[in-house]
């Protein structure tokens, strides 16, 4: 907009609006608009008071650039090795890495017993609180006891490590033992999202070969036990690999038990010795397996192992979310089922002998209220979510968080997505009292732990921007050349030098994770993040969101793939295609094209209905389309490809771009008046 300009925005430590743009509604920064454009120019530079006590400094930065090795090697003493590694990294074997290598440890000693030894004990973990409203707090000290008592029932029933463990459980403590007793007996788990379906279960159960599941009987979701142990039965049923399932009781709803396989959490684990010894592990082995999806049906697994993966992990935690230990209140919104949960939930905070709370339910329930009730109960000073639930309570109205004192809060994050500038300036504002300073973190699942992102106290925030690669990380854009691409220039983004967290590869894919990542740029040997970003005229670094057939739903990543299998699986369905198109609350919506087989008849509604639910069996309510429309036909191209970017544009209700490659360009009036 005219009169926007960066002269007038950055003066003092509070930035003045651009009256030009203040109640322009603002997209997304997908496709980059001038509004978003505009507000590059706004800067927010961190107050001195936050400065002065900030953990990170410009050593850090300095440091790294210095010697970037040993700048890594300095975070891994963060950690208590039981032994000394005799090399920082090793990739004569790229793009395998081995990451402090000959050293060893215990991830789960470092997690918790540590912190015990140390004399915090006492300190709260982890402030639990149910949906129903019940609340339970567990100390370091409680903690320890919990993992050793599940890593004692794990032994009893057989386990050795290097097997595997399928979770699929809600936001329970339990799950977090669960994990970290895996993690103290080298016992590699599979968190699986409870959200996610039986079929999506049974398939990460096979393709890991998972011994154990543990599970429980329901969960609570908005005032309501749902069953979970049903979906669990239905996976493991003549699932070869599978010797037990371990329950937890949490909402008493009746279960279907089958003798010599299901065991109670409250009669095995409740019941066992609260002494184990934790045995060192070598900085290679394979921690945890995560599944994501690709650009194919088959979603990958993704393999992270300990050393590196806990180094940087408990790095990025620390400086970004500049965590001081026994003083901060933290709470990361995310689940255990994904990777945020993983690395800010379970082992960054822990690691770093965090408060935090954990919360089992949605954040409108009983009412719209709970996330800030949460924040003043406990006095939440670090709140890291995603762009999709800022959105949503800017829907809600800022009533809502007006109402409670927020005052504790000091610091917060965005991950998931790309933070659309005013939903940034509104979480400032509005529940960062215009002070806190936001971190907006760029990573990925394969990425293990934060790469980029503002530093608290260090750098000058630009509202959507994710900024700049961490000291010690390095990352490019570069055009299909492998140009790097000066300001202004949309780009890929890749990663050029390895990291400590970095994915070791896919679950028995070694083929499909060198094709995925690192073929792209094979001669450079650069990483390929699957991202579009840039850079602007100030240096700071803007993520635009995914260049591949990933859509990103509310922070979930779902392949087109995927739904589109999903769909075909249905007997009245002849072939789909499915596209994300831009959403105001979700950042994209699932938008579905389906034609029928010969003979089927269009019931309309009911059919519809029938899809959408077909979607939500084969893999989750979360990957259900917004919108199916039955359509005559597809638009390919002479080669027969579908031309998805031409779908996108009737999704979101464009002028078609360029259709001279289609061989029938009509094909679109018949769609258009379907998608209507
Ligand atoms: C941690 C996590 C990864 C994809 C990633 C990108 C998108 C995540 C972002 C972001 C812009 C951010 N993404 N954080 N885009 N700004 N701050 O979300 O992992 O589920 O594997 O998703 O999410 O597209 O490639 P994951």
């Amino acid at each position: 907009a005219a009169g926007c300009n960066g002269a007038m925005s950055v003066t003092g430590d509070y930035p003045h609006r651009c009256p030009n743009c203040l109640d322009r509604p603002e997209r997304g920064p997908a496709t980059m608009t001038s509004a978003a454009q505009d507000h590059e120019q706004q800067v927010y530079p961190p107050s001195p008071e936050f400065v002065a006590t900030a953990n990170a400094g410009p050593e850090l930065q300095a440091a790294a650039d210095a010697d970037r090795l040993g700048f890594w090697a300095t975070q891994a003493q963060r950690l208590d090795w039981a032994t000394e590694w005799s090399e920082v990294l090793d990739w004569s074997d790229a793009p395998v890495a081995k990451w402090f290598v000959g050293g060893q440890l215990n991830v789960a000693y470092n997690c918790v017993d540590r912190h015990v030894l140390a004399g915090n004990g006492d300190r709260v973990a982890i402030h639990f609180e149910g949906e129903p409203g019940d609340s339970r707090a567990l100390t370091y000290n409680d903690l320890l006891a919990e993992v050793c008592k599940a890593a004692n029932t794990f032994t009893d029933l057989g386990l050795v490590a290097g097997d595997r463990v399928a979770i699929y459980m809600p936001m329970i403590p339990e799950a977090i033992v669960a994990m970290l007793a895996c993690a103290r007996l080298g016992l590699t788990h599979s968190v699986v999202f409870a959200g996610f379906s039986s079929h999506a279960l049974r398939s990460r159960i096979d393709d890991a070969q998972a011994k154990l599941v543990v599970t429980v009987d329901g969960q609570w979701r908005r005032g309501q036990a749902a069953p979970l142990k049903p979906a669990a039965d239905e996976a493991v049923a003549d699932a070869a690999s599978v010797q037990h399932v371990l329950v937890v009781k949490r909402t008493g709803i009746d279960v279907d038990w089958t003798e010599g396989r299901d065991l109670w959490w409250h009669e095995t684990v409740d019941k066992a010795s609260a002494e184990h010894e934790a045995q060192p592990f070598d900085a290679e082995h394979p921690l945890f397996i995560l599944y994501t999806s690709g650009t194919t049906g088959k979603p990958k697994g993704i393999i992270h192992t300990s050393g590196g993966y806990l180094t940087q992990a408990s790095y990025t935690h620390h400086y970004v979310f500049d965590h001081k230990p026994g003083r901060d209140v933290y709470w990361c919104t995310a689940d255990i089922g994904w990777v945020t949960g993983h690395s800010y939930i379970v082992y960054g905070p822990l690691s770093n002998g965090a408060t935090q709370v954990v919360y089992e339910g949605t954040p409108n329930s009983p009412n719209e209220h709970r996330h800030f009730e949460i924040i003043e109960k406990y006095g939440v000073s670090i709140y890291y979510t995603a762009p999709t639930l800022i959105r949503t309570f800017m829907k809600w109205g800022r009533d809502i968080p007006d109402a409670h004192d927020l005052s504790s809060i000091r610091l917060l994050g965005s991950v998931g997505e790309p933070i659309n500038p005013e939903a940034w300036r509104w979480f400032r504002e509005v529940i960062g009292a215009g002070q806190a300073p936001i971190v907006d973190t760029w990573w990925q699942t394969e990425t293990g732990a934060i790469m980029i992102s503002p530093l608290p106290g260090i750098t000058a925030t630009k509202p959507g921007s994710a900024m700049a690669p961490l000291p010690g990380i390095s990352a490019k854009i570069v055009d299909d050349n492998a140009v790097p691409l000066g300001a202004g220039g949309n780009g890929y983004l890749v990663l050029d030098q390895p990291w400590p967290s970095m994915l070791r590869g896919i679950w028995g894919d070694m083929d499909r994770y060198k094709d995925t990542y690192w073929s792209r740029y094979a001669e450079e040997g650069w990483y390929f993040a699957g991202d579009g970003a840039r850079y602007d005229e100030d240096g700071a670094l803007w993520v635009l969101g995914r260049v591949d057939d990933v859509m990103n739903v509310s922070g979930h990543r779902i392949s087109t793939s995927e739904v589109e299998s999903a769909l075909v699986g249905h007997p009245a369905v002849a072939e789909a295609a499915v596209v994300g198109a831009a959403d105001e609350t979700t950042g994209q919506g699932i938008v579905a094209f389906v034609i029928l087989r010969e003979g089927v008849t269009n019931t309309g509604d009911q059919l519809i209905t029938e899809l959408r639910n077909q979607v939500s069996t084969e893999i989750s309510p979360i990957a259900k389309p917004r919108q199916i429309s039955i359509v005559p036909e597809l638009p390919k191209t002479r080669s027969g490809k579908i031309m998805r970017r031409l779908l996108r544009d009737v999704a979101e209700g464009r002028e078609l771009g360029d259709t001279s490659t289609l061989v029938d360009p009509k094909v679109f009036e018949a769609i258009r008046a379907q998608g209507k």
